[in-house]
């Protein structure tokens, strides 16, 4: 990682040329790991990423191949390793030397640059310091504050999907045991359409596909998803398909590079000779949100095709036998896909019927079919529904619970889908609260607590006082930034245990604290010995991590044992002996063994190489839907994608914005200012539009301008000095870096059903600097 830029970087953008992968990857993994300031250590750490007996890449949520034990660590996994190494440190002379508003005026690159968190600190509101506070006082200071509160619901527990399950699963049992279900966690930012849409439709909210599926699927669909920057090792199975002559489809308004070739970093041969080869055998480029339009088209081909199939006597598109078997729904759906115009197709979409045409040929002939998804698809107001659609499509080819075939909706962070398993969830499901109930017999909260936008909502308006942040960086990883921070500011106490410091450890309530934590890459020692954690991949594998590294201080604590800290100070002994629990986490996983289905024989099955496998009822054919069957679900097309809150009074937006990642980044972790793949370098405050717009809307390429966003709110919503670059996108369609641009994505636009912000479809106006048409704009916005 380069260092934080002492004067204007000089900012450039061309475009990149390379493949993915390859020589500009182990450049940046040698400058990431040089930079971490602990690189003897650190290159014997990197070689013991995902390895059996080292820890679990804290980068994303992908799989290993449970085979081969080779390097199993890329580009951006080395960046997150180094990132979290580091020999900086941000301590109580830190501290001391900044007052928390200079704080305030530094970038979010700065703040997580200048080191790991190395002990507890409170805020003092007379001095506007962090002062240190001893480990047992700030325990119970959140043990006062949340039992002054009126009602267990006025705290909100909020997670991020960095947590391992140990620590998560006491965290719930605290929580439940306070009585709440407050738990909003970044998954209600990320996947939770998924879960919502899947759960619906096959009865599991979980992907039903492994690591080994990939090499038997005919056809790999990857909707809405990055994967040469957020989940690089997915790109050797893609390439591996497209060799052994499968086909991968993507649909993506931008064309990504890691969708388009390949160099692996690790093979030298390859290397020396500087080959790729390409990771796509057809790519398509949707307008944002068109996607559910475009696999309707899709399904409408099917259609067609399997009637004229039935007149002709040839052989049947559809699984008949798996349709009568296992679903409900059929005639419903074939209604909707029938009454669904082809103009409305084209014009959602944004592609042609003979490009739809082309998909779903592909689709057709693949006798086993993958679909994978990411943020492209969830971040949506019709997210559930396009996910319920992808759901379709599989149930008309039976496309599921047989190999190379499958649902794949591919996590984020490391242990999000792992968190959720161990109860995180604002809507438990009754089982988890009965086997509770039952295991620790106390009574359980059974009303649904809020999820991040319900937090973010009852925090403004004064009913939630306390917020606890299990890692992440509320502030900025969540809408409407201005507002959320006004929620945090309202608060009675915030607490963040956290690894490096962020703009959530500067937007503090009356009081706040900061609990420094061990991260996944630390040695953590307990009374018994030293201790793994485990976690869970996108491909329900659990396995264990054991931390390499002595902690930089001896006063950081590991996760189960902050929150076993809150809650003894909070709870007592009730309803278990938290300190004894953490003395030895096997103790934990015997608690999780005892109420959460999968775990059984946890801590001896954790010694298996590469863990175990959760299952998966879908994948075995099960449906856990109220009648037992997989549903196909049919919804019309929406009649606008622009919802009305962005067009009344007459506005009509100027382009459509998606908020997403550069190459440089983890999330709200900047690692750089670069992003490699699309030629950017030195720069963040950038949007990607098509040059036809640029010329529409009377701008030129390069000019610095305003953004705003359209909702009928009555609340502005506005970013300053973003530099526009002309670029290959489809028309209308923008894009531009999250966080930065997170103050416009409006807190009341949300995904139907899932209620995640639509960070994917913002509704913005660009502005010319000084001109007089801003003000009107903004009085009407
Ligand atoms: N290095 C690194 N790894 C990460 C992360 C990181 O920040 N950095 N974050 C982690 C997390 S928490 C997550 S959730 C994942 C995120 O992984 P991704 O989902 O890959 O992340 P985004 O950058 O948001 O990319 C969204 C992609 O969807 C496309 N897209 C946007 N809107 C649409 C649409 O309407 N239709 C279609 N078809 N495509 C669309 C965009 O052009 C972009 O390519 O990655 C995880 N891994
Ligand atoms: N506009 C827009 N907004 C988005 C998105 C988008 O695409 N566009 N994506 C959304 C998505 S998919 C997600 S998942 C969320 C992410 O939301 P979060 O998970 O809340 O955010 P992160 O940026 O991952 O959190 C980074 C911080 O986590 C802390 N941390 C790192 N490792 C550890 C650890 O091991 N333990 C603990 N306790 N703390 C740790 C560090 O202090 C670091 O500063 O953002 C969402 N917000
Ligand atoms: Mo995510």
């Amino acid at each position: 990682m380069s260092r934080p830029p002492r004067s204007q970087p000089a900012s450039r953008y061309q475009p990149y040329h390379g493949p993915a992968g390859g020589w500009g990857a182990l450049r940046s993994v040698a400058q990431s790991w040089l930079g971490s300031g602990n690189a003897l250590k650190n290159i014997r750490t990197l070689l013991k990423t995902n390895q059996n007996g080292g820890f679990d890449c804290p980068g994303c949520a992908w799989g290993d191949s449970p085979h081969d034990d080779t390097v199993k660590f890329c580009e951006n996994g080395a960046k997150a390793v180094n990132w979290e190494a580091t020999k900086r440190r941000v301590d109580a002379e830190f501290f001391a030397r900044y007052s928390v508003s200079q704080l305030r005026e530094q970038s979010d690159y700065w703040l997580e640059y200048q080191g790991r968190l190395t002990q507890p600190m409170r805020y003092d509101a007379d001095t506007d310091h962090y002062l240190p506070i001893g480990w047992d006082a700030a325990f119970a200071l959140i043990g006062e504050q949340l039992k002054r509160l009126e009602t267990p619901h006025q705290a909100e527990f909020y997670t991020s999907g960095r947590a391992s399950n140990e620590a998560a699963f006491l965290y719930q049992l605290f929580g439940r045991a306070f009585g709440t279900n407050n738990f909003p966690d970044c998954s209600n930012m990320c996947h939770e359409a998924s879960g919502v849409a899947l759960g619906g439709s096959i009865g599991v909210g979980k992907g039903t596909v492994t690591f080994d599926d990939f090499a038997h699927a005919d056809a790999i669909f990857v909707l809405g998803q990055n994967p040469g920057t957020n989940h690089p090792r997915m790109l050797e199975p893609l390439r591996e398909a497209v060799q052994r002559g499968a086909q991968v489809v993507c649909f993506n308004p931008l064309k990504e590079r890691g969708l388009e070739r390949f160099q692996h970093p690790q093979k030298p041969l390859e290397m020396l000779g500087n080959q790729d080869a390409p990771t796509n055998t057809a790519y398509f480029r949707p307008n944002l949100g068109g996607d559910l339009a475009a696999l309707r088209g899709m399904a409408k081909f099917l259609l067609q095709w399997e009637r004229d199939a039935q007149q002709q006597g040839t052989d049947a598109v559809f699984d008949h036998a798996f349709i009568e078997e296992h679903t409900q729904g059929l005639d419903d759906y074939l209604n909707v896909i029938d009454a669904t115009p082809w103009s409305l197709i084209e014009g959602q979409s944004g592609l042609s019927c003979a490009d739809i045409e082309q998909a779903a040929r592909m689709y057709r002939h693949a006798e086993r079919a993958i679909v994978c998804w990411a943020m492209g698809i969830t971040q949506h107001r019709h997210s559930v529904a396009t996910i319920q659609e992808i759901a379709n499509l599989l149930l008309l080819r039976g496309n599921l619970g047989k190999p190379g075939a499958g649902a794949c909706p591919v996590r984020g962070h490391s242990n999000v889908q792992g968190d959720r398993t161990m109860g995180i969830n604002e809507r438990p499901p009754a089982a988890l609260l009965d086997a509770i109930e039952q295991r620790f017999s106390f009574s359980v909260p059974r009303a649904h607590g809020h999820n991040t936008v319900e937090a973010i909502n009852a925090m403004l308006a004064g009913q939630a006082k306390v917020f606890i942040g299990l890692g992440g960086n509320f502030a900025q990883a969540t809408p409407d930034s201005p507002r959320t921070h006004e929620a945090l500011r309202n608060c009675e106490l915030t607490v963040q245990i956290s690894t490096k410091l962020n703009r959530s450890h500067l937007t503090i309530g009356k009081q706040a604290l900061i609990l420094p934590c061990l991260g996944r890459t630390d040695i953590d020692l307990q009374a018994s010995g030293p201790q793994a954690v485990t976690v869970e991949d996108s491909f329900s594998m659990v396995h264990a991590s054991w931390g390499q590294l002595t902690p930089l201080s001896p006063q950081m604590r590991s996760e189960p044992a902050i929150v076993a800290g809150i809650a003894a100070a909070t709870l007592g002994k009730h309803p278990v002996d938290w300190h004894w629990l953490v003395e030895d986490y096997a103790r934990i996983r015997e608690l999780i063994e005892a109420t959460i289905p999968g775990f059984a024989d946890f801590n001896a099955k954790l010694k298996q190489p590469g863990g175990f496998y959760l299952g998966n009822a879908a994948a075995r054919r099960t449906w856990n839907t109220a009648s037992g069957l997989a549903q196909f679900k049919h919804r019309p097309l929406p009649l606008d994608l622009v919802p009305a809150e962005a067009s009344r009074d007459g506005q009509t937006p100027d382009l459509i914005l998606q908020t997403l990642r550069s190459h440089d980044q983890y999330n709200t972790t900047l690692y750089g200012l670069n992003d490699r793949y699309r030629g950017v370098k030195g720069m963040r405050e950038v949007v990607f539009v098509n040059p036809s717009d640029l010329q529409r809307l009377g701008f030129e390429n390069g000019e610095v301008v305003d953004l705003i966003s359209l909702w009928d709110d009555g609340v502005k919503r506005k970013v300053r000095g973003f530099t526009l670059l002309a670029y290959d996108t489809p028309v209308g369609q923008a894009a531009a870096y999250y966080p930065e641009t997170n103050p416009l994505v409006p807190l009341g636009s949300f995904g139907d059903g899932s209620h995640t912000p639509t960070s994917k479809f913002v509704a913005i106006k660009v502005i010319k600097i000084g001109k007089q048409t801003e003000r009107d704009l903004l009085a009407r916005a």
